[in-house]
């Protein structure tokens, strides 16, 4: 068995209490040492599952008053025995406590170690510990339904389903085997094909959720990029609804990295401000721009702003440059102001939206926003009962699985001896249970709950 581990399972932060949790074998033990209640009450009344009242104590020395739960393994989060103790909030007492458990011998836990006991003991499969971060870190409703439905088991399911279909074909496959090696019987294999192509089309299905799927998980991320003195600063302040950005008419105002999180029809837009893009010798303004171009290299969606009061220039060509071949989104802003601009000279690929705005009027915020919500879900709207695949590891081993499958289907269209649709079959087979977690490496295990936050 492995040690107890302990950690913090609130968030840090002035509160109205905090919780530390410990799991493990010797987690009673040690609940018991610290905690005094007020009312006597034996072991077998301790451990059933109620809340208790009384006080934490480092030997004499009193820590703090709080509530505390004894849950008995294995119907627990970890399947282990686990106490909670309710704690004021504050970073103090919660920390005091964590620091009493550890000293009488728990280890402090890793991230996402609790989950993943939770993994490893059978309470979870993969997919279902991968939904529970998703859920915790969720910023929009769609995000928090598609974590709450994989947390449910619907990919799970899926992936079982599948996997089945292909050890029965793969059963057939052998049967096959020996049947030719007696040389009784050729293989008769539009059944299994047929069989083989259902499979192939629901793992397609699966995989192809996975763009819509993405983007509702992790949210676009989105630059704003512009010449100094466009309005990137009020666009973001306009999207966002909070002056988060410093706004003058100086142009170069903006330096750093300014972001924010905004919700579109259920979409997480992460929205990065940036300096305004320009040569220029002042040093910081430098770093500010450098940075604008490495936002604008690495973002899902750029959003370019071209002032329409103002003719076009050198600075504006460079803002045009970076939008070849990207996602995009092109904005004229200052629609109020007399126009100046050449429109066509700007010479946008005819793929990229262009929109007038004018951020002071709150002209056209809305028509982009629809133009980004077309643009990412192409106004698919999800039904709550579809598996949606939200992770790019999931994609990555279907598209690997779908491989194998398709070209094990493929060889028995063109009768190629049996033994190697076989090993694709079974390919197929095992590198879906990466999915569940039934067949995983260790250091894959590990990278998974890496992401995951302490105490959880
Ligand atoms: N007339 C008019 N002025 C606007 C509009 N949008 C922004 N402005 C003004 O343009 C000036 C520059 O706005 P910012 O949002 O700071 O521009 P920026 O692109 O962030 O500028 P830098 O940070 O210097 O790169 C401010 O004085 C804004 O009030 C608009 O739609 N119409
Ligand atoms: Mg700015």
């Amino acid at each position: 068995m492995e040690h107890t581990i302990a950690a913090i399972s609130t968030a840090t932060g002035e509160a109205g209490i905090g919780i530390v949790r410990m799991s493990g074998l010797t987690s009673f033990e040690i609940g018991k040492k610290i905690f005094k209640p007020i009312k006597e009450i034996d072991d077998k009344n301790l451990e059933n599952r109620t809340l208790r009242y009384g006080h934490i104590y480092d030997d004499d020395k009193l820590i703090d008053e709080v509530l505390i739960a004894f849950m008995k393994g294995p119907n627990t989060y970890t399947r282990e025995d686990i106490v909670e103790i309710y704690t004021h909030g504050g970073i103090i007492s919660v920390k005091k406590v964590l620091d009493l458990t550890l000293k009488n011998g728990a280890k402090i836990a890793e991230k996402g170690e609790f989950t993943k006991r939770a993994f490893l003991n059978g309470r979870l499969d993969l997919s279902q510990a991968e939904a529970v971060i998703d859920m915790i870190k969720a910023k929009t409703d769609k995000a928090y339904e598609a974590s709450i439905n994989q947390l449910e088991g619907s990919l799970k399911k899926d992936i079982k389903k599948y996997r089945d279909g292909l050890l029965n074909l793969l059963a057939h496959v052998e049967y096959s085997i020996n049947f030719t090696e007696d040389g009784q019987e050729e293989l008769d294999n539009s059944v299994i094909i047929k069989e083989g192509e259902e499979i192939l089309e629901g793992l397609k299905k699966l995989y192809n959720s996975s763009n819509r799927g993405k983007i509702i998980r992790d949210g676009i991320n989105t630059t704003i990029i512009g010449k100094p003195n466009v309005g990137k600063s009020s666009l973001l302040n306009n999207l966002a609804k909070v002056n988060k950005a410093i706004v003058t008419d100086i142009p170069g105002t903006t330096r750093d990295i300014i972001e924010e999180y905004i919700d579109i029809d259920g979409v997480a837009l992460k929205i990065s401000d940036t300096a305004g893009i320009r040569d220029t010798d002042d040093i910081v303004e430098k770093i500010g721009v450098d940075r604008s171009l490495d936002f604008a290299q690495s973002a899902d969606l750029i959003i370019a702003i071209f002032d329409l009061s103002k003719e076009l220039d050198e600075e504006d060509k460079i803002v045009l440059d970076l939008l070849k071949g990207r996602k995009a989104i092109v904005l004229l802003n200052k629609d109020d102001l007399e126009s100046k601009l050449d429109i066509d000279s700007l010479n946008i690929d005819e793929n990229i939206p262009v929109i007038r705005i004018s951020i002071k009027n709150n002209k056209g915020i809305d028509k982009l926003e629809e133009t980004i919500s077309k643009m990412f879900l192409q106004g698919e709207i999800i039904s709550s009962n579809e598996t949606l695949v939200t992770n790019i590891r999931h994609q990555d081993i279907l598209g690997r699985a779908i491989n194998h499958l398709e070209s094990s289907l493929n060889d028995m269209k063109l009768n190629i001896p049996i033994d190697c649709v076989e090993v694709d079959l079974r390919d197929s087979w095992e590198i879906l249970g990466e999915i569940t977690g039934e067949t995983i490496e260790d250091d894959v295990l590990d990278k998974i709950f890496k992401d995951f936050c302490i105490g959880k």
